[in-house]
Formats: C-alpha cells, sequence, structure tokens
C-alpha cells in the first residue's frame, strides 16, 4: 500500500537506529542481505548535451571540460562488457548524452544490446527521452532494463532542469512500462533539496504501479563547471536515511546505491548496505566521474561478508 508523503515525511524525522532497526527488517523480508546486484556503466556517447541539468557535467551549457565523442561501435561497447563480466558485473547499462535518440541512433543501440545480451549480461540502457515506437524497438533487441530517473520532487525539480519538464519524464516512463521493459528509476540527492522534497522524490517513486524494479540514489557528484558543482555536501546520515526511507517505501525493488561512492568511507557504505541498498555501480569510472573500484570493492564485500549476484 503506498504511503502518503506525510507518511514519508514522519519516516524521515524516526530516532536513527529506530529508522535503521525497520528498513534492515523490511530488507530481510524480501532479500537476503549479503546478496548485491552488480551493474558496470559505460558512456557510449560522451558530452556535448543539449539540457540544462545543473547537476551534469556532459551538459554542453556547462563548462566542466568533458571532452565530447561520439557514439561508440558495437565492438568497442563489447569489448568493454566482457571486461565487466570478467569483473563480476551481472548488468551492463550503457549511457548516452542526448536529450532523445534519433530513430537511427535506437537502432544501433539496439544492435549493441543484442551483442552484450548474447554475452550472458542483463543489458540495460539510459538513453534520455524515448519517443513513441522507440522503447519497443529496444525490447525486441532484449533490452532488459530502461533506466530513466526522475531525478528529484516534483517541488525542485524546476529548479535543476529547465529543458524538459517532469511530465515527460513520466511519459517517457510509461512508453517503457508499455513495452515490457524492466524499470530503473531513481534520483539525485544533495542539489540542495529539502528533507521534504526527499520525501517526495521517494513517494513518487513509490507511487508509481508497479514501482521501478531498480532505484539508484545518486549522491550528487558535485563536477565543477556545473552550476551545481559548489552545493555543500549532503550530511551523511542524512543519506542513510534516504536509503532506509527508500527500502521501506519501495520494499520489493533493488535500491542502489549510486553516483558519490567515491566520497564515502566504508563504514558509510556499511550503513547505507545495512539500510536496505543492495545494488551498487562497479569499476573505476561513473560516465565521466571517478568510482571505487575493483579492489576497492573486493576488499569491502569481503570485510561486510557480501557477495556479486550473477546473471
Ligand atoms: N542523457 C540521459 C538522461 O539524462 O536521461 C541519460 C544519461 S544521464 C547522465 C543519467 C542520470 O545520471 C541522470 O538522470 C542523473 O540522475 C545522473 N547523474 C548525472 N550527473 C550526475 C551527477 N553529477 N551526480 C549524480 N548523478 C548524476
Ligand atoms: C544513475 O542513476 N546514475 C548513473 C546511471 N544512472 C546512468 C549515472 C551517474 C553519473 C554520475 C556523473 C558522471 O559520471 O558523469
Ligand atoms: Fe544531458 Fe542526460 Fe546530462 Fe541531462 S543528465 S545534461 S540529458 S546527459
Amino acid at each position: 500500500m503506498a504511503r502518503s508523503l506525510a507518511e514519508i515525511e514522519t519516516l524521515f524525522e524516526k530516532p536513527f537506529f529506530d529508522l535503521l532497526y525497520d528498513a534492515h527488517s523490511v530488507h530481510r523480508q524480501h532479500f537476503d542481505p549479503a546478496d548485491i546486484q552488480v551493474s558496470s556503466l559505460l558512456s557510449i556517447k560522451t558530452g556535448g548535451c543539449p539540457e540544462d541539468c545543473g547537476y551534469c557535467p556532459q551538459s554542453r551549457r556547462h563548462a566542466a571540460g568533458v571532452e565530447d565523442s561520439p557514439l561508440l561501435t558495437t565492438a568497442e561497447v563489447v569489448e568493454a562488457a566482457k571486461a565487466a563480466k570478467a569483473r563480476g558485473a551481472s548488468r551492463f547499462c550503457m549511457g548516452a548524452a542526448w536529450r532523445g535518440p534519433k530513430d537511427a541512433d535506437v537502432q544501433a543501440v539496439a544492435e549493441m544490446v543484442r551483442a552484450v545480451s548474447d554475452l550472458g549480461l542483463e543489458t540495460c540502457a539510459t538513453l534520455g527521452l524515448l519517443r513513441e515506437g522507440q522503447a519497443e524497438k529496444l525490447a525486441d533487441a532484449g533490452l532488459d532494463y530502461y533506466n530513466h530517473n526522475i531525478d528529484t520532487s516534483r517541488t525542485h525539480y524546476g529548479q535543476v532542469i529547465h529543458t524538459r519538464d517532469f511530465e515527460d519524464r513520466l511519459a517517457t516512463l510509461s512508453r517503457v512500462r508499455k513495452a515490457g521493459l524492466k524499470v530503473c528509476c531513481g534520483g539525485i540527492v544533495g542539489m540542495g533539496e529539502s528533507r521534504g522534497d526527499r520525501a517526495g522524490l521517494i513517494s513518487e517513486l513509490s507511487a508509481m504501479d508497479p514501482p521501478p524494479e531498480s532505484v539508484p540514489i545518486n549522491l550528487l557528484v558535485r563536477v565543477k563547471g556545473t552550476p551545481l558543482g559548489d552545493q555543500p555536501s549532503l550530511e551523511p546520515l542524512e543519506f542513510v536515511r534516504t536509503i532506509a526511507v527508500a527500502r521501506l517505501c519501495l520494499p520489493t525493488s533493488r535500491v542502489r546505491l549510486s553516483a558519490g561512492r567515491d566520497g564515502m568511507s566504508d563504514e558509510l557504505q556499511a550503513l547505507c548496505f545495512f539500510a536496505g541498498a543492495n545494488s551498487l555501480f562497479a569499476g573505476d569510472r561513473l560516465l565521466t566521474t571517478p568510482n571505487p573500484g575493483a579492489t576497492a570493492d573486493s576488499t569491502l564485500f569481503q570485510a561486510l561478508g557480501l557477495r556479486a549476484l550473477s546473471a
């Protein structure tokens, strides 16, 4: 049963240990807490994006120093996917800095999806807004998940992005569902939003019917040259609370500890896993920014007794 926004705000106010205890208990009802779903990300088309998302180093409106590069070839993508599989990833996510793909782009990505799927990996793509018919083409190629984030609450959204609105995002998400794809949808925290906005983000996600199978909770990576580059950092325990509330409101979804891990201690990540995170991005790079590499993650997994799910 979906919770009201007021109920979700009340969860955020709980004493820290009560919240964590409740979230961890719900986590254990639905998942083995040792199992972590591991995804690997590849930027298949980098930079030069016409959109103005305030957090993003790939917008051509910001001076973040990202070098533009055109769409990779299928052979390049397959090489990266093989390496990701060898490092233990079960899902391979291909990201493109587009407002949305042209039909020819969809055809090219469909070919990549077929090739990555043939390696025995789950596939995910994040290509921006989709037009009618495009999600079906990706589904026909064997795409498992489509990532499209709502990013923040409806109220805070307009402070961050001006070139596409919240409703555009929901329209793409409904096209993705209609095509039979699984949905990966989450947001970013630490963008100057209030606690009420964090509750609003989770409320929107948990009101989706069905809720997204995969829910990335990104901590803003503050990139110099973007409008949010100098944003004050979010208090770490508030980040843990956000994960815990997401777990309580989305009990059967995989909650991903996504961008922002590079700046986190092992202890903070451990608290996030305890609070209900059970998915992450592996590899030393996200799309354009650093991520903890294989050595750091295998040390962390060993210390916490975690294991990567196989594909
Ligand atoms: N261009 C497509 C789009 O926007 O849908 C796909 C790629 S876009 C980079 C995917 C997601 O990455 C964004 O929706 C946002 O949630 C996340 N993201 C981008 N820059 C980020 C940053 N600096 N920190 C945290 N998350 C970020
Ligand atoms: C998501 O929610 N986070 C990932 C993935 N989906 C595409 C992207 C994070 C990007 C962080 C900034 C960068 O590396 O450019
Ligand atoms: Fe473009 Fe996506 Fe970055 Fe927005 S988040 S500027 S749409 S690449």
